[in-house]
């Protein structure tokens, strides 16, 4: 190539990597997911997923994470360091290109099991791109080299700025204030993220450091992740609360037909099933040929055992898939070097081979184990036993409520005030504490589009009941009736059918105190145990009735916390000394109607949070936790996160 060519094919390069990053600016949704606090938090997901990749390669033993004072980023790792020499075709930094060209990020480690398409593995470029600044250092061969970048355009080229005897990259990012909603990171998010990836990839050393706020002894908050033992210790982990029936996780770490496989398991005393599932440290939420193959594994190998086991002879039901699984902890960890995600999110593996390798993964172990064990194997068919007759009692119980339905007509729980609006996306739900508020609640709403279902007193804790329990219960009945779902379809008997829901905002409307908290948690528990589409599809939210009035002559406020109270009192006296009324609300029931409405239920005036579920296997830690049967970790719960809710003891 002459100079002068070699001049225009690097000029055509820059223009497809601006062309790269302005696509990615426009459209930011489509690489990281959305632009909401998801998406916040996926930017150092996708700079952590570099260093992992690296530790994985056997390179890096530490990766720290820093929230700096101004809600930036630093990702810290001991790794050899993002190259820094000329790259060939691209005539610059290897380093720039890694920086600024989507998806470059993969090309250099080919052989590690780099994740391609899906949401993640969309390479640190997107978070340059979706940057206001951006920096990089390397350490490497001797020397610390440095870029910046705003918004994915570098500021200058690669500079050497100085000596060093380590290696590593350091990357520190300003999430752009005008693409992000919301550019304040959590800390709980991160945490869990972070623990997570310390037990999907044993012995790396993670830590998380929050320099905005400092403990009594004046340090940051810092949290730290190691794991040895990698998902044995991550299910002994989220069933710290449950009580385990079995002596210890049972565990497997091998690699079957060219896919590495790492599966984890126990059973407990409850009756809701937990199994995690991840391809290449994502969590497949919508499960896949490796959750397939896990409960083919698990189904055939339990059941052969327990046929000569003799154990079976008595029983004289059919045994399910679903009874092998009830009280089962799990978490299944496969590594796919070109994964097919498919599904609405994007979750569901479909690579067909990792079926049989897991599978026959699951039965060596379990065969082996249950040889070794037989002991803790007739626990085992005992608990599967106990499981499929309890879900004969639940069919029938279920059986009943849905004949029922048809035979009350509409087949509407006589205690909800329906709307008139038929069409679904436009109606809403509101679930309310007792009957008094429920009154008001019908009151206040506008009838066109706002129904109420008012519920009777604290509903069924469904974490400690059995599941036919759970179905005549009820409130739950109504709760069932009035949405218009139903559980079970054609080929999942345990499914959520939705076809019919009624709603598209559920809404749970509870007094700001500490009943009205645990109402709200009940509820919550039953719709992530039962209803979790609802939840992953933005359905359900949580009112914020105010927590003051303050009154001075004809000027009311609302005010919804103690600054917002001091403040605008301050405001309402303007300097005088007049003593402004404070109204403190306890319950909905000492709001009137048209109060309830202009402050909780307007649409135009109300703040509705939406539920979501961050991490699947964080939250259902919490919730086995809040509802068990252990005090000390739900205090310790509830101390650390008095800050968030409205405590009024
Ligand atoms: C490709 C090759 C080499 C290192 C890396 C990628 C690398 C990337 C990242 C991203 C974050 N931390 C990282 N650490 C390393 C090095 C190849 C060699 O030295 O031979």
């Amino acid at each position: 190539m002459t100079e002068e060519n070699q001049n225009k094919q690097y000029s055509a390069d820059n223009i497809q990597v601006l062309e790269g990053l302005e696509a990615v600016r426009k459209r930011p949704a489509m690489y990281i997911g959305d632009i909401g606090i998801k998406g916040l938090h996926h930017l150092v997901y996708e700079v952590v997923d570099n260093s992992i990749d690296e530790a994985l390669a056997g390179h890096c033993s530490h990766i720290d994470c820093f929230i700096n004072e101004d809600n930036s980023i630093t990702v810290k790792d001991n790794g050899r360091g993002i190259p820094t020499g000329m790259h060939e075709k691209e005539g610059k930094s290897a380093l720039e290109v890694v920086m600024t060209v989507l998806h470059a990020g993969g090309k250099f480690d080919k052989g590690s099991y780099k994740v391609s398409g899906g949401l993640h593995g969309v390479g640190v470029s997107c978070v340059n791109a979706l940057s206001s600044k951006l920096r990089v250092e390397v350490h490497r061969e001797g020397n610390i080299f440095e870029q910046e970048y705003q918004m994915g355009v570098p500021d200058y080229e690669v500079r050497k700025i100085g000596d060093t005897d380590k290696t590593g990259t350091y990357v520190t990012f300003h999430p752009d204030s005008s693409i992000f909603q919301d550019t304040v990171y959590h800390f709980d998010i991160l945490v869990a993220r972070l623990r997570e990836l310390a037990y999907l990839n044993k012995g790396i050393h993670l830590s998380i450091t929050d320099k905005r706020r400092t403990n009594e002894e004046g340090e940051f908050i810092k949290e730290e992740f190691y794991s040895e033992g990698g998902l044995k210790e991550f299910v002994a982990f989220l069933d710290g609360t449950r009580e385990s029936i079995l002596d210890d996780v049972i565990y497997i770490d091998g690699e079957k037909d060219g896919v590495p496989v790492e599966v984890a398991m126990v059973y407990n005393s409850s009756y809701t099933e937990n199994v995690f599932s991840y391809v290449n440290n994502i969590n497949t939420h919508e499960g896949g040929t490796h959750l397939s193959g896990f409960r083919r594994g698990l189904t055939r190998t339990l059941k052969k055992y327990a046929d000569q086991s003799g154990l079976l002879k008595k029983v004289k039901f059919e045994i399910s898939g679903d009874d092998f699984r009830e009280g089962l902890t799990a978490v299944i960890s496969v590594k796919v070097m070109e994964p097919q995600f498919e599904g609405q999110t994007k979750t569901k593996l479909g690579n067909k081979e990792v079926i049989s390798a897991v599978s026959k993964s699951v039965s060596d172990m379990l065969t082996f184990y249950l040889e070794e064990n037989p002991e803790q194997a007739k626990k085992i068919v005992q608990k599967v036993i106990l499981a499929a007759t309890a879900r004969n009692a639940a069919t029938k119980a279920r059986e009943l409520v849905q004949r029922k339905n048809v035979l009350s007509g509409s087949g509407l729980p006589g205690k909800l005030s329906d709307c008139s609006e038929k069409d679904p996306a436009k109606c809403e739900i509101f679930l309310v504490e007792g009957d008094s508020a429920g009154g008001t609640a019908k009151q206040g709403r506008d009838r066109h589009f706002q129904a109420i279902l008012p519920l009777r007193g604290k509903i069924l804790n469904v974490e400690k009941a059995m599941q036919h329990k759970v179905f005549e219960n009820e409130e739950i009945k109504n709760m069932f009736k009035a949405l218009g779902v139903s559980i079970g379809t054609e080929d999942d008997e345990r499914a959520l059918n939705m076809d019919n829901l009624r709603y598209h905002k559920v809404v749970l409307l509870m007094d700001a105190d500490i009943d009205g908290s645990h109402i709200a948690t009940l509820l919550l528990t039953f719709f992530f145990r039962f209803l979790k589409p609802l939840i992953e599809n933005g359905f359900v939210y949580i009112a914020t009735p105010p927590l003051y009035l303050l009154k001075k002559g004809k000027d009311q406020r609302y005010c919804w916390n103690e600054d917002q109270r001091d403040l605008m009192i301050e405001e309402m006296k303007g300097g005088k000394d007049v003593n402004v009324v404070i109204q403190r609300y306890k319950g909905l029931g000492e709001m009137n109607a048209s109060q309830l409405w202009d402050t909780t239920m307007n649409p135009e005036h109300r703040t509705l949070k939406q539920v979501s579920i961050d991490n699947a296997a964080e939250a259902d830690r919490v919730f086995s936790m809040l509802m068990g049967d252990e005090v000390p970790p739900r205090r310790e719960f509830i101390e650390a996160n008095a800050k968030y809710a409205n405590i009024d003891a």
